[in-house]
């Protein structure tokens, strides 16, 4: 079947579209990174209230040789793959202490964006002469299948950042699954997952003093005005993140202030907000030890090994194929 061009939707439209005429309302936080998104994203990593990067960095800086005899106990060289690298910084500490080990390693980061593949690549040629950088361009299935082919070296996958908290947990399952589908037998599964610990902790980390984790939740508004047509104003909604501590997740809203009328003109309609509507925008879910070793058995995998911060809020999960 054909779309004539004028009907056609983006996936963003149809995503907006859907979110916004459901009971409750929601957006995707996978929509949260354009340019400004990022930028704000990268100003949260610096915070101090966002503990996760902070911590997956020590692990990386003080177990990189622990990290490295997990990943290659016979020395072997391997293909380093990193799924949605953001600026690749925190891998950049395992790949400097791997080269100084003298691994044959080489490193693709996986993206649907040429220029954070561009920006990647430059980073890591710049700042390792010697490490083989194969950028890889779309979607990580469709790249995962066609590297299938054995080329006899261990494929690493990476998943970190506790990227994976934005998936509930049959998404994840699903998820993991797939992965499992593309990975031969020897190849193995490195993932960032944020744990479970002091409510108050966790619930700080979402909602800084600064005002920063509400202009990265309010910047899809503004994404939404400049790519849809829309007139949101912005100073009508504000940022309200809560953590539960039963279901483990931390959960983002957006809040409108009054009752208003909004109007996104390449959907060609209007949406109207209650006074204190919500909006669902983010789930982050945190994560027990048997939770990660149920979810790892769940998908096809089991755990090799942890590797934890010392103030136990984080943790480098191994897995290989079970
Ligand atoms: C990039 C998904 C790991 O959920 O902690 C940070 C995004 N949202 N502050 C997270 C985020 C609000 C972040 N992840």
């Amino acid at each position: 079947m054909q779309n004539s061009p004028e009907k056609e939707m983006s996936a963003f439209a149809e995503d907006v579209l859907r979110g916004l005429s459901g009971t409750p309302k929601f957006l995707s936080s996978r929509y949260f990174y354009d340019d400004e998104g990022s930028r704000l994203f990268q100003e949260i990593m610096r915070l101090p209230e966002y503990y996760p990067t902070r911590c997956e960095l020590e692990i990386f800086s003080e177990q990189s040789d622990d990290i490295l005899r997990a990943l290659s106990p016979d020395g072997a060289g391997f293909d380093l793959i990193e799924l949605g690298a953001g600026d690749g910084s925190k891998t950049a500490v395992l790949v400097e202490h791997f080269l100084a080990n003298a691994v044959d390693l080489s490193y693709s980061p996986i993206d649907i964006s040429q220029q954070a593949l561009d920006n990647l690549s430059a980073t890591f040629n710049a700042r390792f002469s010697t490490l083989t950088v194969e950028p890889l361009r779309g979607d990580y299935f469709s790249i995962l299948r066609s590297l299938k082919k054995d080329t006899g070296r261990r494929k690493i996958l990476l998943f970190l950042g506790s990227n994976i908290g934005n998936f509930d947990r049959d998404a994840s399952i699903d998820f993991f699954s797939q992965l499992r589908e593309v990975m031969s037998d020897n190849d193995l599964l490195f993932i960032g997952f944020d744990l479970h610990k002091d409510p108050r902790v966790i619930a700080a980390a979402y909602d800084d003093p600064q005002g920063v984790t509400a202009a990265f939740n309010l910047n899809l508004l503004t994404r939404i005005n400049r790519e849809l047509g829309a007139n949101f104003d912005l100073s009508k909604f504000s940022h309200y993140a809560v953590y539960r501590p039963v279901e483990k997740s931390a959960r983002s809203f957006l809040i409108s202030r009054e009752i208003q009328t909004v109007k996104i003109e390449s959907l060609g309609r209007t949406f109207a907000f209650d006074e204190w509507e919500a909006v669902f925008m983010e789930i982050s879910q945190k994560y027990t030890l048997p939770a990660i070793s149920e979810l790892a058995v769940a998908s096809g995998f089991k755990v090799s090994q942890n590797f934890f911060d010392s103030d136990r809020y984080y943790c480098d999960s191994l897995w290989q194929p079970n």
